[in-house]
């Protein structure tokens, strides 16, 4: 029997998909791999001004753009911003706002939970990265004249952002979560459209070099998993 090329269903076309698998042995290999080289990526706060061009930036928001999203919406934007004048304007709104959180907004034990961490208000690496990628979701479509909300937004950006976050690191760059409350200025600076939320930033460059991290552990498996065998 011929397998057909593509099926209908729904009216839709339905096309035939190649999946590659692999031994068993090379699945081993293979997931073992993967892990040790995610586990090698880090955060890093300090940047390099050293340029990366403009077609790597341009993959790895692609390769982030293949995330999965509720109903195939793909509710997201990402903002590359190597233009120095609009970098310092969203360091400086950035920074009023850490201010604030650091000195009055976050409790004690938020502050202390970041103290191994090093951070603080002051956000250098917003002007020294090369790159600038800020996400914004978005929470609905606009369709004639009326707002049609998206599905599992959140969960959507969230996975493109984790994918854009192993992208940089897969190109051999670095890259931080930053997230500055509120973000609400991001949408004016940026000039997005009212159906869009930012959602987070992230520099992206080389590091400073020495660059130091926090001595920090990742937790065991036995304590993030849990098998039901
Ligand atoms: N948004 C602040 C504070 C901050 C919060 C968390 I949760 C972190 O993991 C790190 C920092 C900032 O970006 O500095």
């Amino acid at each position: 029997m011929s397998i057909k090329k593509s099926i209908d269903i729904n009216g839709f076309k339905h096309v035939l998909h190649e999946h590659k698998s692999f031994s068993e042995s090379q699945m081993l290999a293979k997931s073992k791999t993967y892990f040790r080289w995610l586990d090698s990526r880090r955060s890093v706060r300090e940047y390099a001004k050293t340029p990366v061009s403009k077609e790597v930036i341009e993959n790895i928001i692609k390769a982030a753009s293949t995330a999965p999203s509720g109903a195939h919406k793909q509710p997201w934007s990402f903002c590359a911003i190597s233009n120095s004048e609009i970098k310092s304007k969203i360091r400086e709104a950035a920074e009023i706002e850490e201010r604030a959180s650091y000195d009055s907004r976050m409790s004690e034990r938020w502050l202390k939970d970041l103290a191994p961490l090093g951070t603080n208000d002051v956000k250098e690496f917003i002007e020294d990265a090369p790159w600038i990628i800020v996400v914004f979701k978005q929470v609905y479509e606009i369709e004639d004249d009326k707002n049609i909300n998206n599905y599992y937004v959140n969960e959507s950006v969230g996975i493109a952002a984790g994918m854009l976050i192993s992208a940089i690191h897969n190109a051999g760059l670095v890259t931080l979560t930053h997230t500055p409350s509120p973000m609400k200025f991001l949408t004016k600076v940026l000039e997005r459209p009212s159906n869009e939320r930012p959602f987070l930033l992230l520099p992206v460059g080389y590091p400073k070099e020495p660059i130091y991290v926090p001595n920090i552990n990742r937790k065991g498996l036995d304590d993030i998993a849990v098998f039901y065998e």
